[in-house]
């Protein structure tokens, strides 16, 4: 544990670690600006019991008052939640400066996988991930999410991308970077809300166990660098492709026209898509991330016993 003068983890969190025992490490940007309140409050309390089901202990990772911290309240949460995208959405640039001034900062993919390493833990899961925009070839909007993969030794359990994303390049990206993208039960890169996006992922790998062997024996050779684990929606919550692919670009074309840019992009996109479904993609977004908790959980719990 490299515990650092600027991180409070919380006692369970803490004696879990030390203890080698499976933790999962759990983002706040999704419980800020990914979803409306009450439903990110009661989402985020129930990820942590799942998690907690599946046998590891879960640790919520935020900025509150200048202290990074690992392992939040049940209080933290409903703050976070009801502040919603007035919290500072914390990306690594935004880091020193919001600790310098003792502000409150929700973690992106990006912070929560460093924060997660300098507290001790090595999985993390959450909904989706950002990556390389459609359009980046003139914008150059990639996420700092795709560049900590590159570098911070933290397994991310996810759903996949949007196609807010292209997803091609995206992937191109994390080759050259290096990072393996691994299909659980799947060849096929899922696409969040759906199972399938025609892109095909590095390896499948179908148990916990596989996975967490293959984290331990990357990191063992010394390559360092991140895990990106990518888990079907289950088919029963997943969404009709042609309703969703269409929201999708309707809240693209609404984007360029407003000309949103930076960090408000990706909360722009997520919020015009929930208000285009009408809700039901919220309910898939929910039940993913529990998916993606309950992988997490049994993979820590493996990770535990190499
Ligand atoms: N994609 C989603 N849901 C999310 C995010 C992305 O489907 O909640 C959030 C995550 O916190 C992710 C961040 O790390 O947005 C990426 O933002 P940006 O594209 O600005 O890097
Ligand atoms: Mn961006």
């Amino acid at each position: 544990m490299n515990l650092n003068k600027y991180l409070d983890v919380s006692p369970e969190v803490a004696e879990a670690v030390k203890a080698g025992k499976p933790v999962v490490a759990l983002e706040s940007t999704i419980i800020s600006h990914g979803m409306p309140y009450p439903q990110n409050v009661e989402t985020a309390l129930k990820v942590e019991e799942i998690i907690r089901q599946n046998g590891a202990v879960p640790a919520t990772i935020a900025i509150i008052g200048g202290r990074l911290k690992a392992g939040l309240s049940h209080e933290e949460i409903e703050y976070l939640g009801k502040e919603g995208v007035k919290v500072n959405k914390a990306s690594r640039r935004d880091l020193a400066v919001l600790v310098a001034r003792g502000a409150d900062g929700a973690t992106t993919v990006t912070t929560t996988m460093i924060i997660a390493h300098m507290a001790g833990i090595r999985i993390f899961a959450t909904g989706g991930i950002g990556g390389v925009h459609r359009g980046a070839e003139i914008t150059m909007d990639i996420s700092a999410d795709l560049e900590e993969l590159a570098h911070t030794p933290v397994m991310v359990v996810c759903a996949g991308a949007k196609s807010i994303l292209d997803l091609g390049l995206t992937l191109e990206y994390l080759e050259t970077h290096g990072v393996p993208v691994i299909g659980y039960g799947t060849e096929e890169l899922p696409a969040f809300y759906t199972r399938s996006s025609g892109f095909g992922v590095d390896y499948r790998i179908d148990a916990p166990d596989e996975l967490a062997k293959a984290f331990h024996v990357q990191q063992e050779l010394g390559l360092g660098g991140g895990m990106l684990v990518t888990n079907p929606i289950p088919q029963e919550y997943s969404m009709d492709p042609a309703v969703i692919n269409k929201a999708i670009d309707d809240a693209v074309e609404a984007a360029k026209a407003q000309g949103i840019h930076g960090k408000e992009t990706t909360p722009f996109l997520l919020a015009r898509i929930k208000d285009i479904t009408g809700g039901d993609s919220l309910d898939s977004n929910i039940q993913l991330v529990f998916n993606n908790a309950r992988l997490a959980a049994k993979t820590a719990v493996e990770l535990s016993k190499l």
